[in-house]
């Protein structure tokens, strides 16, 4: 029998060809493609806020420096991540119209705030930390563009986790108030950093597809099980200790067992009741609104030139 333009979609997938934007796809997958590119774009954005909220406060002329670089990074990648999402069909207008409208999701670790110098340490180590082990998979994610972006997204994150590291390193070799700080802020970003990796996989209705058709390579809880034997040797090499009383090597798994991630918690923020929700999206919304100018110069400064040519 004749195989079906799905079959034939699905044998292209099993042998590891790349999907590109003009060719035929199902349309569920272009679907979840467009929610998962674009809800990573908005985190990108989003993500910038707490970091931003540090650049004008940074220790040193350095560690300002550094920290500006970072966070323009975190921009380029969102919009590399909207382009992506609109070799889909979809538009960016709307994808920004569905942030501002507090309709479409980011990723939930952003709704923390971070109170303290050691925060950024902690966003760069663990926050960049567990976005890396999230999209290393990615470059070889089974849509095009969105693999092809990971890469240079995935280079600039580790630079970010390095830097965030020696951030933890510096406080934690430095006077005893500085490593008391670290570890305060290690216990406030374990638990949100480990809810990064989303609902475990019997709870996650998107897994089981999206690991099909290739564009998951792993799921929620085998990301989150590397993340945990990643970090605890690192959070002792630190000196520090991880907020979870049940976090063991497991010898006969050769991982570590953890406690139970606060699933509660993990909704009540996705669902928008996080610390910081209002917050983040009204900044976005100011952002938006404060730049309707730029946009217009921008769109008159075409129009002259195209009525020039
Ligand atoms: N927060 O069925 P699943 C960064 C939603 S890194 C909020 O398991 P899926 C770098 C999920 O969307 C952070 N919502 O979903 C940076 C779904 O809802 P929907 C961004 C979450 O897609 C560092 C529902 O729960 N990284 O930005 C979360 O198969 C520092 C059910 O979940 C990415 O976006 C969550 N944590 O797996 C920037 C990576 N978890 O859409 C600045 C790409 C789940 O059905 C500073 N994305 N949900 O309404 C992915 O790998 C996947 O989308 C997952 C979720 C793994 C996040």
């Amino acid at each position: 029998a004749e195989l079906t333009q799905e079959e034939l979609f699905q044998q292209r997938i099993d042998a590891d060809q790349r999907i590109e934007p003009k060719d035929w796809m199902p349309e569920a997958y272009r679907k979840t493609l467009i929610r998962q590119i674009s809800q990573h774009a908005h985190s990108e954005i989003v993500g910038m806020l707490p970091e931003g909220n540090w650049i004008t406060r940074a220790p040193s002329l350095k560690r300002k420096s550094i920290l500006l670089a970072k966070v323009q990074d975190e921009a380029g990648h969102g919009l590399y991540l909207y382009s992506a999402a609109e070799t889909l069909g979809a538009s960016r207008d709307q994808m920004l119209a569905d942030l501002h409208a507090g309709k479409a999701k980011y990723s939930s670790i952003f709704n923390y705030p971070t109170l303290s110098w050691a925060d950024i340490g902690c966003v760069g180590w663990l926050v960049d930390g567990a976005a890396i082990l999230n999209q290393v998979p990615l470059c070889r994610t089974s849509y095009g563009p969105y693999a092809r972006a990971m890469v240079r997204v995935c280079k600039e994150e580790s630079f970010h986790q390095r830097q965030g590291f020696e951030i933890m390193q510096t406080l934690c070799e430095g006077a005893p108030e500085q490593k008391a700080m670290a570890q305060e802020a290690l216990n406030r970003w374990w638990w949100p950093t480990l809810m990064m990796f989303g609902p475990k996989d019997d709870e996650s209705p998107n897994t089981a597809r999206s690991m099909q058709w290739r564009i998951k390579r792993f799921t929620n809880d085998e990301l989150r099980q590397k993340f945990v034997d990643m970090m605890v040797p690192q959070a002792e090499f630190l000196g520090l200790t991880v907020p979870d009383a049940k976090a063991k090597w497991n010898e006969t798994k050769k991982g570590y067992d953890f406690g139970d991630v606060n699933w509660e918690e993990f909704w009540q923020v996705v669902n928008g009741n996080g610390l910081c929700n209002h917050d983040r999206l009204q900044a976005r919304v100011d952002a938006w609104e404060e730049g309707a100018w730029v946009r217009e110069a921008a769109l008159a400064h075409a129009k002259k030139r195209a009525a020039r040519v």
